[in-house]
């Protein structure tokens, strides 16, 4: 029986900024549970700053503290959703067990960490490989990560991106015909694809995200946690379209003012959350250090980023 909130209840979330952590404080927001943010700043190397390892091991995240369960932290994006929906879902995002809905869902809260990922980070590393290996090796380096990507990356994404859009071409969810916490889980490696490997040329995928992005729940969601990298998909169709995020209405949320839509993503309101961890002006990094580390090949934006395979 899923424990009702009550007023003392405090969900922690360690946040660490362009990651995939952003799928925790959705769910948040759509479950509607109080909850406070730790954001981190990642360092210049990218990785996570060493505060994040007083937390838990491993360092990584997302991470939770729940004020129910004095001091224990709870790890894994679909150990996290799984305890939140346990908890405090009371039904809600996840299909009833024993139906054939339950099965799909079960099958995508595993396979957005366990399979789809894999081949996105392969595809970063081989596509990383040449510009971070020493100059006299790179045409080797260069070589290898061109088999690599012939041999495992391409076809492996290929499959997975034709089964997500086969998938979201016979219902409008991947666990059916309602919204559910596969969803949310899903949303990271679909993106990660749409900006790395063009997923969203696909048209159910493409309409799959639109439809997302459009959630009030996932825009909450992108101003509580600040920089997000994959605010790239939405935040320029905004700039041209307002439109695009005023269609649809109903469940996914369309209306309201063109200013209200998706704000947020790329603020960093150094006011409103404490920011741990050493803050490196990243800013400063990708714009100037960057460029001059890489004089062949001026790469900077979002492609540094993509260390959070
Ligand atoms: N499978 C884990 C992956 C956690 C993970 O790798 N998180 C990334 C954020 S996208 C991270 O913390 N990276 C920083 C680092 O590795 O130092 C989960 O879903 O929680």
């Amino acid at each position: 029986m899923a424990r009702q909130p009550r007023i003392w209840v405090m969900i922690t979330v360690h946040h660490l900024e362009h990651s995939r952590s952003q799928r925790i404080l959705w769910l948040l927001e759509e479950l509607g549970l109080p909850y406070e943010v730790k954001r981190y700043r990642r360092l210049p190397s990218l990785l996570a700053p060493p505060e994040l390892r007083a937390v838990h091991p491993l360092g990584k995240s997302p991470l939770i503290e729940d004020s129910t369960l004095a001091g224990r932290v709870i790890a894994e994006t679909g150990a996290i959703i799984d305890y939140l929906l346990t908890s405090y879902g009371n039904g809600r995002l996840a299909p009833r067990a024993g139906t054939t809905d339950r099965l799909g869902y079960t099958y995508w809260m595993y396979a957005a960490e366990g399979s789809a990922m894999t081949p996105l980070l392969l595809k970063l590393i081989t596509d990383e490989l040449p510009t971070r290996s020493p100059w006299l090796v790179r045409p080797v380096a260069a070589g290898i990560a061109r088999a690599l990507r012939q041999a495992l990356v391409t076809p492996n994404l290929t499959a997975h991106i034709q089964l997500w859009e086969d998938t979201l071409g016979q219902m409008p969810w991947f666990a059916g015909e309602a919204f559910t916490a596969a969803d949310i889980m899903m949303s990271f490696p679909v993106e990660a694809a749409a900006d790395r490997a063009g997923a969203a040329s696909m048209p159910h995928i493409k309409a799959w995200l639109d439809t997302i992005h459009r959630r009030p729940a996932y825009r909450r969601a992108l101003e509580r946690g600040g920089p997000y990298i994959y605010s790239n998909l939405f935040q320029s169709r905004l700039d041209g379209n307002h439109d695009a995020g005023r269609q649809g209405g109903g469940q996914d949320g369309g209306g309201g003012k063109p200013d209200e839509l998706f704000h947020g993503g790329n603020s960093w309101d150094e006011n409103t959350a404490p920011v741990y961890g050493p803050t490196p002006c990243l800013k400063t990094y990708k714009t100037l250090i960057l460029p001059r580390l890489y004089p062949l090949r001026r790469r900077v934006g979002a492609d540094i980023y993509h260390g959070c395979a």
